[in-house]
């Protein structure tokens, strides 16, 4: 058998249902998805084994009007894979309109269209008579490699576009382990699903200021792990928000969260959550690090 590898960028609009296929296409939960928008903040890399070809895939924060310092980390990580990749997949949600696409990431794709494929997603939302026109609009616009129409959550389209892409692939060793699924850690899973339950049950501003640190893991002798959190929130009126009434707030988030992390683990899981106040958390280096972004000193305006 000769083996083969591919790499495979998933970037555009944020809340165009990026992590949800890249959670389909593995089968396992390991990018937050949230009906909010930016919710990926750093791109995750999903594995799969085709005959023999591994195949990567990299989740990316999705694009919109970047502001502050932070979102712009977020930006540059989605940005910065496109030209490392075999392979882009611009994932559009087909009920929007091509003017939602940002001007500077249109030139950026349009750039590297020979190598992009065009993925209408959410074609479970829309009737079919209406897509031919989309198909066509967007492709009036940018010359794709190829389009495809795809339901990430029901994973309508997925097969045929995986066997195609993996005619992409090139003849070369894998890049990872056979048996691994992920190239990130579980405690950043672990933090990310924790992340993940703080964009659910809290509302307004306070995820987007928030963010979520895995301290500690210990292994038990009775398969079961306990997993030590920190959630810093931005503000210091946030802090009763997370923590809610006698606790309330926090009790859902850590019982939401420990039931997706035992699905993961498949043992059962001690989650301890602590909840503090850490100012301009997003203007530290150490927070930027740990969830796999770039930092950089440039003052913002
Ligand atoms: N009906 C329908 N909803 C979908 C589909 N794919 C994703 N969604 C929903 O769209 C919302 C956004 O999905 P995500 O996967 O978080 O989107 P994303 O592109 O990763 O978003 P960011 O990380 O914020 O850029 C969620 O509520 C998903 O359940 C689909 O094929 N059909
Ligand atoms: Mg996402």
């Amino acid at each position: 058998m000769s083996k083969k590898n591919i790499v495979i960028g998933i970037v555009g609009p944020t809340n165009s249902g990026k992590s949800t296929l890249l959670n389909n296409i593995i089968g396992e939960k390991l990018s937050i998805v949230t009906h909010k928008a930016q919710t990926t903040r750093s791109g995750l890399r999903g594995l799969k084994i085709i005959d023999d070809t591994q195949m990567v895939f990299i989740d990316t924060p999705g694009i919109f009007n970047a502001k502050t310092k932070f979102e712009k980390a977020m930006l540059e990580n989605a940005f910065g894979i496109l030209d490392d990749v075999d392979l882009v997949y611009l994932l559009i949600d087909c009920k929007k309109s091509l003017d939602s696409l940002d001007d500077i990431f249109v030139e950026k794709i349009n750039k590297i269209k020979h190598k992009t494929f065009l993925l209408l997603n959410k074609i479970d939302l829309i009737h079919r008579s209406q897509l031919l026109e989309i198909v066509k609009k967007y492709n009036d616009f940018i010359k794709f490699k190829e389009t495809f129409l795809i339901s990430a959550i029901s994973g309508d389209g997925v097969k045929n576009l995986l066997e195609i892409s993996n005619k992409e692939s090139s003849l070369g060793p894998w890049l990872y382990p056979e048996d691994q699924i992920a190239d990130t850690s579980m405690s950043l899973i672990a933090s990310e699903i924790t992340r993940e339950k703080v964009f659910l049950f809290v509302h307004e501003e306070v995820p987007y200021l928030s963010t979520v640190e895995t301290d500690s893991w210990k292994s038990s002798k009775n398969n079961s792990v306990t997993v030590e959190q920190t959630i810093f929130v931005g503000r210091k009126n946030h802090l009763g928000i997370v923590l809610g009434k006698g606790g309330k707030m926090i009790k859902t988030i850590g019982i939401a969260a420990r039931i997706d992390l035992e699905k993961i683990l498949e043992q059962k899981v001690n989650l301890k959550i602590n909840v503090k106040f850490k100012k301009n958390w997003a203007d530290k280096e150490e927070h930027y690090e740990n969830i796999g972004l770039s930092f950089s000193d440039k003052k913002e305006n």
